[in-house]
């Protein structure tokens, strides 16, 4: 959530499309401490100096942050083995196993994969040619150029090193 507030919810891809998309409230249940939350999501990007300047119209962004004071207290605790999605227009919430990422119902791919979306950004953007995913997230120089900015920031104030995902699994490539 800190990372979003500096490069935006929208990702890589959507870049592309449309400006950064930044967080206007963030509500949390059973919150145990307010200063913690603002701490980690907000108030330490105030000392990353390394940040700088960011190209407009990247930005230090801090969301209101509130707690439902009166939530029921947290009991940590296993998490459930599924996971459920649903956005304004989908006909149905998908319910997925939690572990692999398929569809209960089926064992298919989530609608939320990362092939799904980059089927539907390739389709936005009128692309027709196979384009590997990771050289199409590269492509948004500006973006690349502000998260490599916030990873070194957060090591140079000493934050510790940003933990990547394996960089094979962008490594595919969409046939359209
Ligand atoms: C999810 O899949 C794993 C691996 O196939 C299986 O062990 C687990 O029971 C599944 N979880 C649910 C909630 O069905
Ligand atoms: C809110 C929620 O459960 N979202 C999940 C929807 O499915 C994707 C893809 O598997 C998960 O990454 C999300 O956590």
């Amino acid at each position: 959530m800190a990372r979003w507030n500096v490069l935006g919810l929208q990702g890589a891809l959507l870049t592309h499309l449309v400006e950064p998309v930044y967080l206007y409230s963030l509500t949390v249940g059973s919150l145990q401490h307010v200063g913690h939350l603002s701490r980690a999501v907000a108030h330490r990007l105030g000392g990353l100096g390394g940040l700088g300047r960011l190209p407009a119209p990247y930005r230090c962004h801090r969301p209101l942050l509130a707690c439902l004071c009166r939530g029921r207290p947290y009991h940590p605790g296993k998490s459930p083995g599924t996971s459920v999605n649903w956005t304004a227009g989908d006909a149905q919430p998908e319910v997925l196993n939690a572990t692999t990422g398929t569809r209960m119902a089926s064992g298919s791919p989530s609608r939320l994969c990362k092939r799904a979306l980059f089927t539907r950004w390739a389709k936005l953007v009128h692309r027709s040619t196979p384009l590997p995913y990771c050289q199409a997230k590269r492509a948004a120089e500006v973006y690349q150029a502000v998260k490599q900015r916030w990873v070194s920031a957060l090591r140079e104030a000493g934050l510790g090193t940003w933990v990547r995902k394996p960089p094979e699994q962008d490594h595919f490539l969409l046939c359209v």
